[in-house]
């Protein structure tokens, strides 16, 4: 059912996704579906899982891009008096170090930016910006302060909207206010010499960005377009044939169930890709 947008559940099929999209010049960006778990031992599990697949993405002929949720991996949980997702995030980004690939700490609901935000900062001093980054979200207001707080270390950062439900004393309600802010977020961070990954399937907002970096001068190298495997492939198609660097998010997993709620609830036309996978059987 969920296969349009799920790419197996095996980290092999996976691979072969990255593989596929090479085709057409687009890269990948691996995601093995999971989060929120509340025992170490699943914690470790997980974390074992994205070590073997870094291993075998490498082994593929393939430099590991992998995104992790760190509540997935422990974060919150704490073990001999270090938090597990830190600990287990380390291991992860040491390792993506070796096979010279990038891990991306995702961004999930707004309890956890603190954290998150402060283990990338402790990430970053201790593996470099070239193997771990994170994501900003343009629906919460603190955004920009915080993209701001990060300039020191020149960090490599996601700039999406925003995926969870979130209340209002934190996330703007209006869409035109995230869509603005989310212009302003890509193009402070790009004005600062940041990498940065314009993660988003809209248009215009493409567009517009497409245009800031001609008019401001701002070369290829510094940043890329990222979007949600299976969803807007015409125009992934089309932003690679026309040289841009694009990269694909490929989530895989048994644990499918999170990711593609989120999906249907931001797009209800996704839900026809859905009705479409059930008839087919
Ligand atoms: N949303 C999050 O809240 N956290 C994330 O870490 C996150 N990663 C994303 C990665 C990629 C490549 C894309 C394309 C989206 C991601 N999203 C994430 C989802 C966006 O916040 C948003 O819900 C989705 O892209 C739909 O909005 P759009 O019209 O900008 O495409």
């Amino acid at each position: 059912v969920a296969q349009r947008f799920v790419a197996g559940e095996q980290s092999t099929t996976a691979i072969q996704a990255v593989q596929d999209l090479a085709r057409d010049g687009i890269l990948g960006n691996l995601d093995l579906l999971g989060e929120f778990v509340n025992s170490p031992e699943t914690a470790n599990i997980f974390a074992e899982q994205v070590l073997a697949l870094q291993t075998q993405a490498a082994a593929a002929g393939v430099a590991p891009y992998v995104s992790v949720k760190l509540s997935s991996v422990g974060q919150g949980l704490t073990v001999n008096g270090e938090d597990l997702g830190l600990h287990n995030a380390r291991r992860i980004v040491a390792q993506a170090r070796e096979y010279g690939g990038f891990v991306c700490l995702d961004m999930e609901d707004h309890p956890r930016v603190d954290v998150t935000l402060a283990q990338l900062r402790t990430l970053i001093g201790e593996f470099g910006r070239e193997h771990v980054g994170s994501v900003l979200q343009s629906y919460l207001y603190r955004s920009e302060a915080d993209r701001a707080a990060l300039d020191d270390l020149r960090p490599n950062l996601r700039i999406v909207k925003g995926a969870y439900l979130e209340p209002e004393t934190v996330a703007m309600p209006v869409k035109a206010d995230v869509d603005a802010a989310y212009r302003r977020l890509v193009y402070s961070h790009l004005k600062a010499g940041n990498y940065t990954n314009i993660a988003t399937h809209d248009p215009e907002i493409i567009s517009d960005v497409k245009m800031f970096v001609l008019s401001h001068g701002i070369p290829r190298t510094q940043f890329e377009f990222q979007m949600l495997y299976g969803i807007r492939r015409d125009l992934q198609k089309k932003l690679a044939a026309e040289g841009f660097t694009v990269r694909a998010y490929i989530p895989y997993g048994r644990d499918w169930y999170a990711y593609f709620s989120r999906r249907i609830a931001e797009r209800p036309a996704n839900v026809m890709f859905v009705l479409r996978g059930m008839l087919k059987g």
